[in-house]
């Protein structure tokens, strides 16, 4: 594929393609097709966002150069002065974001984020209580591959069998017999508000540390469309880059002067070295756009769109887990519109008519995790592109087109252009 730009790709990435045509035409191809694939398809997966293009050329700038192991102001390098002056303007954005005292912006991803916070607050062997992956939880949260679950003694508490969601007083009465030293609450696939006050209060009643891991919904969080789990969490881990859109990587947050300190001695020289500074500048960027009132709205589009989604899928005859949407994703039940119909087949189908989502495993699913009952939708990126509730029918109605017929090829061709000329009328600003 040769390499193209487009009218809508700002000056800087058409810059980078032809700067790359001649210096390397095999990447610069890549790249050309995957800014393309971007523009031309509808983004769904509950976790990713299309960044502004200022967090993204931030993130290909000078600041890649460097090495600034340490903080602002204790380096291991010569020539940090603008490192500490970005990384401080980092951390004061994130505080002021989220209202908090203390902000570590170096974690080079989520579950970077959660390595820290395990490090500040745990020992090796300790007991962790938290939601499995199978369950909406997180790999990081104690799957047995993973550090958490190698290097802790894990215990779950599940959801509720009948509503799919959390049972506060079931927990408390299983933090009672497990006496964890840390309860984790956040998830990558729940689509219910998360009541931090009453895990803080089961927390409490154990002795236990509480962590919220509010990747998914940061962004809600900081416009105030989810509730904070501040006051309430000792410690608040996160990515950036999902409903918050900042670039890709991690944050650790406190209000507690003596887990911060610690905090700040895992992530360095405890878990990590040098800082990917680029990212910490783009993060900054993020933070900013983050506090514009805007943004506010944005995420409040980004939960209208969502239960209007929800709304126009359980007319087309699916079920959604928990019943529907309280946030910015749902977890489609497909085995309601058609009891042959895997997320596997369906995340397959879809792609090829140009619609991103992924599979993912529904309470308690018969099927394995590379098959799959369900499918998790969400709205970040939609909502960026500009569309709303009015589309939020017609992209219900294309994802029933595309699964009703079974991923038959010319109804998949035929969904394709539709979802070509939708994302010509919301157009990327890169
Ligand atoms: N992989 C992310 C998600 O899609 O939810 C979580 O880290």
């Amino acid at each position: 594929m040769s390499t193209t730009t487009n009218s809508s790709m700002d000056a800087l990435s058409q810059g980078l393609l032809e700067l790359l045509e001649s210096h390397d035409p095999a990447v610069a191809a890549i790249l050309s097709d995957e800014a393309d694939r971007q523009r031309t398809t509808l983004e769904l997966i509950a976790s990713e966002n299309h960044v502004s293009p200022q967090v993204m050329h931030a993130m290909g700038s000078w600041m890649t150069n460097k090495y600034a192991e340490g903080y602002p102001g204790a380096r291991y390098y010569g020539g940090c002065e603008h490192y500490d002056l970005v990384e401080n303007l980092a951390c004061d954005r994130a505080k002021e974001l989220f209202g908090c005292n203390f902000a570590n912006v170096q974690p080079h991803s989520g579950a970077n984020a959660n390595i820290a916070a395990f490090m500040a607050l745990l020992a090796p062997g300790d007991k962790v209580l938290s939601l499995p992956i199978k369950s909406g939880g997180h790999l990081s949260h104690g799957l047995k591959p993973n550090f958490s679950g190698t290097f802790f003694e894990i215990h779950e508490y599940d959801l509720d069998p009948d509503t799919e969601q959390l049972d506060y007083d079931v927990i408390a009465k299983i933090a009672e017999e497990v006496q964890p030293k840390l309860i984790i609450c956040g998830y990558s696939a729940y689509p219910r508000i998360i009541d931090f006050e009453r895990f803080r209060s089961i927390a409490d009643s154990v002795g236990a540390f509480l962590m919220a891991d509010i990747a998914h919904i940061a962004g809600l969080v900081a416009a105030g469309v989810h509730p904070s789990p501040f006051p309430h969490a000792h410690v608040v881990t996160t990515t950036t880059h999902k409903t918050l859109r900042g670039p890709r990587g991690g944050l650790v947050l406190s209000d507690d002067e003596e887990i911060a300190k610690k905090v700040d001695r895992k992530v360095f020289p405890g878990s990590q070295g040098g800082p990917l500074m680029h990212m910490v500048a783009a993060k900054a960027i993020a933070f900013q756009e983050a506090l514009q009132p805007s943004f506010r709205n944005y995420s409040r589009a980004v939960v209208d769109n969502a239960a209007a989604l929800a709304e126009s899928l359980v007319s087309h005859g699916y079920r959604l887990c928990s019943g529907g949407t309280e946030n910015h994703l749902m977890l489609v039940d497909l085995r309601t519109r058609d009891s042959e119909l895997t997320g596997a087949d369906a995340e397959q189908w879809l792609e090829s008519a140009g619609i991103i989502t992924n599979k993912n495993g529904i309470p308690n699913d018969p099927r394995s995790p590379r098959v799959t009952s369900g499918l998790r939708l969400g709205t970040p990126a939609l909502t960026t592109r500009g569309l709303g509730v009015g589309e939020m029918k017609e992209v219900a109605a294309l994802l029933d087109r595309v699964m009703g017929s079974h991923g038959d090829a010319a109804t998949c061709e035929a969904v394709r252009k539709d979802v070509r000329s939708l994302c010509d009328r919301f157009p990327l600003p890169h």
